[in-house]
């Protein structure tokens, strides 16, 4: 691939051979982030991208759709497949589309949604003034309980009572604990309100079994497609028929135009891998060497938020340590470690600066990474945070974190 890039553009070839090199020199612990499949890759690189497809499947404005038709209905059947779901839109250019869809096939603008504080964990197109939810709709937020850091569904329970919203959206950027949809079905159905589910950080863990389904209790969830689901960047819509219609009009015509059939394709791929075996001993893992980098960071001295997770993530506090997130973030980035500054819970930092950090496992669990390997992790990070002002000391971990990562080969041959 690069040699073809030299020879047609030598400027880009360069920048993508960085990228390429920083993602296989670095350790890559953002919670979000994952290394998708070359086959993912590959098709992320087909002929589709060549293709206008406005419409659905067998209802195209355009000539020429055969096997756009063919392969958007193969996404869609195994996305259901996974998901135990009636129906399901592979179309959304994203998460925050997917939500912005689901939203408005329930709601119009002026009505009242109720979502987990960004403040919280809650991400920002569950009501944040800064995105167009907070901006259509008439927000209320819940939030976690100060003292166990978990989801405060009391509080969730008296709002649902009390501002009777249109919809209560559940589902968290920042949340290192399972959910319990149970709760959140029951304040949906105290005000008459839509439940939606952004399922967007946990949907591989949902594939495989491994957390708790919302699909059953919500009325729709929507999701990103390379999170812990390790496809290509995209939204998913999964729901009942009987919202069917109302979905797809609102993804196609109301937001979008053309859907990205080769990220559509991209989709199928990566669909077909979360129906093998391999994808659950994945997510296994995933979960495996979160607790451990959990169990590890706690020891050393690290509060974490909640004291733990149950996921693929975990929320650091790092007040103790008297540094803000931003500066972790830069210190460890300094060391080969990515992660991202994050707010904790009733955090005094402003968000530009946070008192937190936010660690993930997915994408060092696909490069495969186990328990041995965290705990190295384990080790440069307390070895970093401890002298953030030390350049040589934090070269000299980037140097081992290097060593570390070609044992772990990415992209081989690329
Ligand atoms: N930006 C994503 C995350 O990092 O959680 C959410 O969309």
């Amino acid at each position: 691939m690069e040699t073809f890039l030299d020879d047609q553009d030598l400027q880009v070839s360069a920048i993508i051979k960085g990228e390429l090199d920083r993602q296989r020199q670095g350790l890559e612990l953002i919670a979000s982030e994952n290394f998708v499949s070359r086959m993912v890759l590959t098709v992320l690189g087909s002929v589709f991208t060549n293709k206008y497809a406005e419409g659905y499947p067998n209802q195209r404005y355009y000539a020429g759709c055969k096997f756009a038709d063919q392969i958007e209905t193969l996404a869609r059947s195994r996305a259901r497949k996974i998901f135990r779901a009636e129906y399901a839109n592979v179309q959304p250019h994203s998460g925050s589309s997917a939500n912005m869809a689901a939203y408005f096939a329930v709601m119009k603008p002026g009505d009242t949604l109720l979502g987990l504080s960004l403040a919280h964990g809650g991400h920002l197109t569950h009501g944040a003034q800064v995105s167009f939810s907070g901006r259509f709709f008439n927000v209320q937020t819940y939030g976690v309980h100060r003292d166990t850091e978990l989801i405060d569904y009391d509080d969730l329970l008296i709002k649902a009572e009390r501002y009777k919203p249109s919809v209560i959206v559940a589902g968290s950027s920042a949340y290192s604990r399972i959910i319990d949809f149970g709760k959140f079905r029951q304040a949906a159905d105290l005000a008459g309100a839509t439940l939606i589910v952004d399922m967007a950080h946990i949907a591989g863990l949902i594939a495989a079994g491994l957390y708790p389904s919302p699909l059953p209790l919500a009325d729709i969830v929507t999701s990103t497609t390379h999170k812990t689901l390790r496809g290509p960047r995209g939204g998913l819509i999964l729901a009942k028929n009987k919202l069917a219609r109302t979905i797809d009009a609102q993804v196609f015509p109301t937001l979008q135009g053309g859907p990205l059939m080769h990220v559509i394709a991209a989709k199928a791929v990566a669909f077909g891998e979360a129906l093998t075996a391999e994808f659950i001993d994945y997510q296994q893992q995933v979960l495996i060497n979160a607790n451990r980098l959990a169990t590890g960071l706690s020891e050393a001295g690290f509060r974490l938020i909640s004291g733990g997770t149950s996921t693929h993530l975990l929320l650091m506090d790092l007040r103790n340590k008297n540094l803000t997130g931003a500066q972790a973030e830069a210190v460890l980035e300094q060391a080969g470690l990515v992660t991202n500054k994050n707010v904790i819970p009733f955090d005094p930092q402003p968000f530009t600066q946070t008192s937190g950090l936010r660690l993930g496992t997915p994408a060092l669990t696909t490069r495969g990474f186990k328990e041995p390997e965290i705990d190295q992790v384990v080790e440069f990070i307390d070895e970093a945070l401890h002298k953030p002002n030390d350049d040589n000391g934090l070269k000299k971990i980037r140097h081992k974190v290097e060593a570390l990562t070609q044992k772990f080969p990415l992209y081989p041959g690329l």
